[in-house]
Parts: structure tokens; sequence; C-alpha cells
């Protein structure tokens, strides 16, 4: 399937999957913890500034986000969680806003788990992971904000993610300052 990433357009924002667009086309979900740059990822997949709304401040996504990719399937921006913030538990908005699409949402071709290449795997990212294993999802990790680490952090980041088992060949690595990281990114989307 050939995808034209730059032909993306915003659809609708809904609090629950009863109102999410009518699954004509598979989807491609988005996690990780809030601040992670999943509304920068959509962005730079699309070569858009603002097609998803980004902030420095976490939190900011709280819904469903629907986005039409080249009349080929759906990104959804998903809300973070790992912020209890302004009375709001993301906590508690990710995991039931997520039990929602996993129980109804019947298109998901992938789903890409969005972690920041500067920390180490929370209960939460490993929590996650484990619910897409035995639910035998398709999924991927997405190391983000790879220009703010160097090489031997990477290596470190690398032998961090054997340590804790995740396999190699579902990991990739973006920044949004190095628009050439995302082609691996679309090759998987359009595989
Ligand atoms: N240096 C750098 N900054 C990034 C990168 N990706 C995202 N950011 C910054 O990280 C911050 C958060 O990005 P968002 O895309 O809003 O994060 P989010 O995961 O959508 O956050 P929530 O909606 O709150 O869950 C913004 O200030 C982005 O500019 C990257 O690859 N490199
Ligand atoms: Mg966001």
């Amino acid at each position: 399937m050939t995808i034209n990433f730059s032909n993306a357009s915003f659809v609708k924002s809904t609090p629950s999957i009863k109102e999410a667009p009518k699954g004509q086309y598979p989807e491609v979900l988005l996690v990780g913890k809030s601040n992670v740059g999943k509304s920068s990822l959509i962005n730079a997949l699309c070569n858009k500034k603002s097609l998803a709304y980004t902030s420095s401040k976490p939190g900011h996504t709280r819904l469903l986000n629907y986005y039409n990719i080249d009349n080929k399937l759906y990104l959804v921006d998903a809300p973070g969680y790992g912020y209890a913030k302004g009375g709001i538990d993301l906590d508690k908005l990710f995991s039931d806003v997520m039990n929602d699409y996993f129980t109804n949402a019947t298109r998901v071709k992938l789903v890409l788990v969005l972690l920041d290449s500067r920390r180490e795997l929370g209960e939460n990212d490993i929590e996650i992971i484990n619910y897409l294993i035995d639910k035998d999802i398709n999924y991927a990790l997405v190391m983000t904000k790879l220009d703010k680490i160097n090489q031997s952090e990477r290596h470190h980041l690398v032998k961090h993610l054997k340590e804790v088992g995740v396999d190699e060949s579902k990991v990739l690595f973006t920044s949004i300052l190095k628009p050439r990281t995302f082609d691996s990114l679309r090759s998987l989307i359009q595989m």
C-alpha cells in the first residue's frame, strides 16, 4: 500500500469510541506517556506543522483524535498517561479510553508505543507492551527525541531495552529535528 502522508487531514476528536469515525480504514494508534511527542510525531509523519496540537505542557491531548491519511488509514492520537494534572487523573483517563478502544475498535493495524529516548521504560510502558503482546496486537516501539541523546546514551538505551526483554526488531528511533528518521516509520505503516 502506497500512502501519501502529506495528504492528511483532521477528522474529529471523540471522548469515546461510540462517536468515532465508522471504521472504513485501518487504524494506527499512538500511545505513550504524556509529553513524549505523540502529536509531534503525527505532524512530522505528515510533513505538517500544526495538524496535531502539541504543547510543552504535559496532558494536552485528552480525547481520541482521528486523522485521515490519504483516504487509506486513520492515525489515532490518544491521551497520554503518567501525569495527574488539574484534577484530571490521566492514568484513569488513559485506561478508560484504551479499554473502550480495544474492546470496540476492530480495525487496529498497528499500535505505536512512544518512549522518550532519555528515559528508561516505566511501569506503565511495560504494562502496555505486555497488554499488546497478550492480546496479540501488532505493535512497534518508537524512541522519540533522539536528538536529545548522544551515541553512548543510545548504546546504553539499546542495552536497557534488551535487558527488559524488548524485541529489537520492533524498535525505531525518531527526532522531529531529523525528518529522515521518519522514513522507516512510514515504511512500517505502509506494510
Ligand atoms: N527536541 C525534540 N523535542 C520534541 C520531539 N518530539 C516532540 N518534542 C517536544 O516535546 C513536547 C511535547 O510534544 P507533544 O507532541 O505535544 O507530546 P504529546 O505526547 O502529544 O503530549 P500529550 O498530548 O500531553 O500527551 C513539545 O514541546 C515538542 O516540541 C523531538 O523529536 N525532539
Ligand atoms: Mg498530544
